[in-house]
């Protein structure tokens, strides 16, 4: 016999009218977002973070294992030794690392191996996946679909910061091992993405491009 317990959905129904309004509004919210570069040092209240963290915590993930763990960095001396680290990476990875034709298409965004935002920005939030768990008998056990999980996670996480209003950046340095070893991880938890977090500088700017029409990411069959 299956040990599942249930318990009633709680479901709130809403009026059509109002569902397209909701929508319609979210678009809006959502298309406004830009990955930012440029980061403000000016303070974000630390119940902010973390809320954000709570509703990142809410994305479902294989078998409810909810593998993440979100390490928020606010030590200037950490960040910057993060920012060392990575900028150590990025130097390889743009001048041998990076394929020609990856470089091309990083070519419109304007990025390169100096990364300012990692010691600007007021937050530096690090997601850790976990590949494994501490099963009921203490031994370790998979877990499933970790990357798709911190992925879904971190998406509410950008658009839970994006909402109150703050930026964010998603930055992958490559291999991001370091960040294991600066903030004392665990071997199951394997580093997943950087973001720094807060307000953007007064003059920050962003890349000039734009996003796919709705007529080139959809299919109805
Ligand atoms: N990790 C490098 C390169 C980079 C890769 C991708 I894919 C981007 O969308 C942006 C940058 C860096 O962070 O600069």
């Amino acid at each position: 016999m299956s040990d599942a317990r249930f318990v009633p959905l709680a479901f709130q129904e809403v009026p059509v009218d109002v569902m397209r309004r909701r929508a319609d509004e979210m678009l809006r919210e959502m298309s406004a977002r830009r990955t930012t570069r440029q980061f403000s040092s000016r303070e974000v209240p630390r119940d902010l973070i973390e809320k954000a963290i709570a509703i990142a915590g809410t994305a479902p993930s294989g078998a409810n294992l909810q593998p993440w763990t979100f390490v928020v960095v606010q030590d200037a001396e950490t960040k910057k030794r993060i920012r060392e680290a990575a900028e150590e990476e990025e130097r390889k990875s743009y001048s041998y690392r990076m394929a020609p034709e990856w470089l091309e298409v990083l070519r419109p965004l304007g990025t390169d191996d100096v990364k300012p935002h990692l010691t600007d920005a007021p937050y530096v939030v690090v997601i850790f996946k976990h590949v494994t768990r501490e099963s009921p008998d203490g031994k370790r056990a998979p877990t499933y679909y970790p990357a798709e999980s911190a992925g879904i996670a971190t998406g509410f996480l950008i658009a839970a910061l994006h909402h109150m209003g703050l930026v964010t950046l998603t930055h992958t340095p490559s291999p991001m091992g370091f960040l294991s070893k600066i903030l004392g991880r665990p071997d199951h938890e394997k580093p997943y993405l950087v973001m720094p977090v807060g307000y953007p500088a007064a003059d920050a700017k962003v890349p000039d491009i734009g996003r796919k029409a709705l007529g080139e990411i959809m299919v109805w069959k």
